[in-house]
């Protein structure tokens, strides 16, 4: 009798250990297989977060990842070019698949990239390029042409002022100090206006890219200047900021002050399509797809195009009134 239930006893627990050793397979295959199944992991070294078109396109790049199924590690480097190549640096180390960033400025990152290259990282830039003169310190660079974006804010300032007699003075809010965006769209503007000797820019200071800063520096603008006729500012936010500073000094904007921006932020479109703004020259953040796609080739070892520009338009006050209720940044 004893022995028959330790016998049914045994049977029971071995039916327990097989049932549960089956799940436990069935668990790791799953689980095991999607972690090893080539997934990429991305070390993305973001600006900072200093505008609304920085936040469109911080989303724009972790939704992408995610609908990739790429792994994201993401650090904001908070305007800082030392917090990027430290991220930069940490990304190399924990040795990720593909290296991306936006670079605050301009210069000073052969060393990082040439360190990046040496450990065998791809590196894709995003947004904003580097002045490297060795090209194969980076994959591609992906982002829109901002020299362009420039220009196109100066033809539409020149069409408008064609019958100007007299001198059209603007003032012009910069981006941050040797940014790309800052330093190439400034360039487009200059040269365009040029075709026009009475517009001239009469002060031009950075205003970093945020609205605080568009504000400050537009209060000192309207201190120093008894007549400003034009404002350009290189993004939206500083054009929002510098909104309340020409308010609050009795001017309306829109009609006393011509406001050219670039962007196209709902914000920015928003103040466009109510008057206030005169022309927006866009630059689309949305980014991320672009940039998991070329991610996933770099990885593979194919070869990809060495510049891919990001397609944008413009909006005059019309323009924006109807594409602002499907805006969706
Ligand atoms: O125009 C500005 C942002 O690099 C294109 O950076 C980007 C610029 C954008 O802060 O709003």
């Amino acid at each position: 009798m004893r022995k028959m239930r330790t016998q049914r006893a045994i049977a029971v627990l071995a039916s327990v250990l097989l049932v549960g050793g089956v799940a436990a397979c069935g668990n790791s295959d799953t689980g095991g297989g999607s972690k090893d199944d080539g997934k990429i992991t991305m070390g993305f070294s973001q600006v900072g977060a200093e505008s609304a078109w920085r936040t469109a396109n911080t989303t724009s790049i972790k939704e992408s990842a995610a609908a990739a199924g790429v792994e994201l590690k993401f650090d904001d480097a908070q305007q800082k070019q030392e917090n990027q190549i430290k991220a930069i640096r940490n990304y190399i180390q924990q040795k990720v698949d593909v290296i991306a960033f936006s670079p605050v400025v301009e210069s000073g990152w052969d060393t990082v990239l040439k360190e990046a290259k040496d450990a065998g990282i791809p590196v894709i830039l995003t947004d904003r390029s580097v002045d490297s003169a060795d090209k194969s310190l980076y994959k591609t660079f992906l982002g829109s042409d901002f020299v362009k974006e420039g220009k196109l804010a100066g033809e539409w300032l020149v069409e408008q002022k064609k019958g100007a007699t007299g001198p059209v003075n603007i003032v012009e809010l910069q981006g941050n100090t040797g940014a790309a965006p800052a330093n190439d769209r400034k360039k487009g503007f200059g040269e365009a206006i040029a075709a026009n000797p009475n517009l001239k820019i009469i002060a031009s200071q950075p205003g970093d890219f945020t609205r605080a800063g568009g504000k400050q520096v537009m209060e000192q603008f309207l201190k120093a200047n008894p007549k400003i006729d034009v404002l350009f500012a290189h993004n939206d936010d500083m054009g929002l900021g510098a909104l309340e500073a020409i308010t609050a000094a009795g001017k309306v904007p829109g009609k006393d002050i011509t406001i050219i921006t670039v962007d196209a932020v709902k914000d920015g479109m928003q103040a466009l399509a109510d008057g206030k703004f005169n022309f927006i020259a866009e630059c689309s953040p949305l980014l991320g797809p672009q940039l998991m796609d070329l991610a996933k080739k770099v990885h593979a070892g194919e070869t990809v195009p060495a510049r891919i520009e990001t397609e944008e338009t413009t909006f005059t006050q019309e323009q924006a009134k109807e594409a602002l209720p499907t805006r969706k940044y």
